[in-house]
């Protein structure tokens, strides 16, 4: 197979030039209700919804082209069990702590219960829905791979390339870059199909990827992905 690379910072990504539908994947995490839908989670923050809005046309695009060419595509949803037996007490706590009305996870919001499986705040966008077959992965946590069986997935499926997708940068994206990174999964963030509730830690975010050479792959936005593989 000839080589092929996307440019990206703060290296030409893969590393390796093999970059193939058979053994790449799209993630795309947490474009759920809760995190960037009117009534949910991040809404009731009170944080600006049209920053974690704004990548939702951009992975629309890459994830069409990525389709057609047969690449992985795998999403995430964080969420919990009704009865609340995975979610840590002191998340709950915090969660309470911030917006308007002492709500938070496990309790009743405009689009149900917040952060619960099941509930409507918890669907991924109908923008994003996956299709038949899309493996979905739901994770009590902000990693992908914490209590999940993501890794055992990416493995039997032979993927070793991940393209990040979704929100947010900072927390769930980030984290979850981190962790397949160590697993030794070769990661591309993509700038414009991702978002912070915060600009600043989106920026932040990317730079910090930058450091060390690629200190945890690199990142790029989805014009750079589509042009490399023409
Ligand atoms: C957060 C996420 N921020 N998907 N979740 O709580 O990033």
């Amino acid at each position: 197979m000839p080589e092929c690379f996307v440019n990206a910072n703060p290296y030409p990504w893969p590393y390796n030039g093999d970059l193939r539908p058979a053994n790449t994947a799209l993630i795309v995490i947490d474009m759920q209700t809760d995190f960037c839908g009117v009534g949910g989670y991040v809404d009731k923050m009170g944080y600006d919804l049209s920053l974690t809005r704004a990548p939702i046309g951009p992975i629309k695009t890459l994830m069409a082209r990525l389709r057609e060419l047969g690449f992985h595509i795998i999403h995430t949803r964080e969420g919990h069990r009704p009865d609340l037996a995975d979610l840590p007490a002191n998340k709950r706590w915090r969660s309470r702590r911030i917006g308007t009305g002492g709500r938070g996870i496990g309790d009743e919001g405009p689009c149900g219960r917040i952060l619960i499986r099941g509930e409507p705040g918890w669907n991924i966008i109908d923008e994003l829905a996956p299709l038949p077959g899309e493996v979905v992965i739901d994770k009590p946590g902000k990693g992908s791979f914490y209590a999940t069986d993501l890794e055992l997935v990416l493995r039997t499926r032979g993927i070793e390339n991940l393209l990040l997708a979704g929100i947010t940068t900072d927390v769930c994206v980030h984290t979850t870059m981190r962790d397949a990174n160590d697993r030794g999964f070769e990661c591309l963030l993509l700038d414009d199909c991702t978002a912070a509730t915060d600009r600043g830690n989106h920026e932040a975010a990317l730079k910090m990827i930058e450091m060390q050479g690629g200190v945890f792959g690199a990142h790029a936005m989805s014009s750079a992905v589509l042009e490399g593989l023409m």
